[in-house]
């Protein structure tokens, strides 16, 4: 691929390694050298309930996020593992440190995650990857001696290859792909691991015969446009060749906030439902104001006992943050979900609020949990 100079952009994608269970050993050395496993117990009791992250000890044996906790305790039963309750709050202030670290180092940056960001080094590397390289390594310095914490740095001429480069040397690793190699890089590397290919779009995908990114690469783009429709065709075909033009830029509030709980038991009584949901609204509802925002967007979210999850939303005429109407609109979205799926029993119900428009003269938002 030929590069304009002026085009040719620096950018890094930093992701902090095993973020949650890593912020457990910090806070309590004598875990180190142990299986760590970060839970999310359901509240039904006992072991029910799942993997948040695992340290790379526990992931030896085959222990990782979103498996049981029952299961996890199965494979780890011949040796002392640790298992922790997970403890958002915490993450989430290590997380806004590490953040104010990462950012002075950029000309600019973008939060992405609880525990990644990009930063555009362009003008700070003077379009220099070995400088880039040098860069990374201080980062990973300051986040060590400042917060005791490892991360994982990936550098590339853009955002969608500097993110997969970054998963690429973990923990503590850097990855650099100059621009003339990014289409050696991603060939290898499973169609899965592009953003916006989840389970579905991946078996699409392997169903037309495409495993990796330089697979789907030499596919017809007239195929792929048939496949996915023009938007998402188009973007599969720069995507594979390592095209992306978006920029890093500051998110200037969060799209959403979301709260998810287990019910007491499976059920579709829909007053039960709704006690929980109004829990979920209020909670919600006090977050929101005190960060001086309201709203449009409603989602509801229901995980059926088959742990399918099915969602029924509505926008708003104009942005609210009035808690009677949230709850009003929560009900009546679960009343049309649980019409429409009648053959199940709802296990977990949670609801999200997002578009979000700011009030004037308010402070600003600043500690949204990503
Ligand atoms: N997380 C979660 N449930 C998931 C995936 C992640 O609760 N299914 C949480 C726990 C992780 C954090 O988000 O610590 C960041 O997710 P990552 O995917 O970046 O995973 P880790 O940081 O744990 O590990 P890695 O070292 O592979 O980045
Ligand atoms: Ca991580
Ligand atoms: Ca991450």
């Amino acid at each position: 691929m030929v590069f304009e100079l002026q085009q040719l952009r620096v950018i890094m994608h930093v992701d902090l390694d095993y973020f949650f269970a890593q912020v457990e050993e910090r806070e309590d050395h004598a875990i180190v050298g142990r299986p760590v496993i970060v839970c999310v117990y359901s509240g039904r009791g006992g072991d029910s309930g799942v993997v948040s992250t695992a340290n790379y000890i526990a992931r030896k044996y085959g222990v990782g996020s979103g498996i049981s906790i029952a299961l996890a305790k199965k494979k780890l039963k011949s040796v002392e593992a640790v298992f922790l309750s997970v403890n958002h709050q915490l993450y989430s202030m290590v997380s806004k440190k590490i953040m104010c670290i990462i950012r002075k180092y950029g000309d600019a940056f973008e939060q992405a995650s609880i525990d990644e960001a990009y930063l555009d080094v362009t003008d700070r590397s003077g379009r220099d990857f070995e400088r880039g390289r040098d860069l990374a390594i201080e980062i990973q310095k300051d986040i060590l001696t400042t917060e005791e914490i490892t991360c994982s740095i990936g550098i590339a001429p853009s955002k969608l290859v500097a993110k997969i480069a970054a998963g690429i040397h973990k923990p503590n690793g850097i990855t650099l792909v100059r621009p003339e190699a990014v289409e050696t890089f991603l060939s290898p590397i499973p169609v899965r691991e592009l953003v916006g290919v989840g389970a579905k779009t991946e078996k699409t995908l392997h169903n037309l015969g495409v495993r990796t990114i330089g697979e789907l690469a030499n596919l017809d783009l007239g195929r792929l446009v048939k496949t996915f429709g023009k938007k998402l065709g188009t973007y599969f075909a720069d995507a594979a060749l390592g095209i992306d033009h978006s920029r890093v830029e500051e998110r200037g509030k969060a799209e959403s906030i979301s709260r998810m709980s287990t019910l007491k038991e499976n059920t579709r009584d829909s007053e039960a439902i709704v006690g929980e949901l109004n829990r979920l609204a209020e909670d919600l509802h006090s977050s929101t104001v005190k960060d001086g925002l309201s709203f449009r967007g409603i989602t509801v979210v229901a995980v059926m006992d088959d742990l399918k999850a099915h969602t029924r939303s509505k926008t708003l005429d104009k942005s609210s943050r009035d808690l009677t109407i949230v709850k009003q609109v929560a009900g009546s979205l679960l009343e049309n979900l649980l019409a429409e799926e009648t053959n199940h029993q709802v296990r977990r119900i949670g609801m999200k609020i997002f578009d979000f428009a700011k009030h004037e003269g308010q402070k600003q938002l600043t500690d949204f949990t990503l």
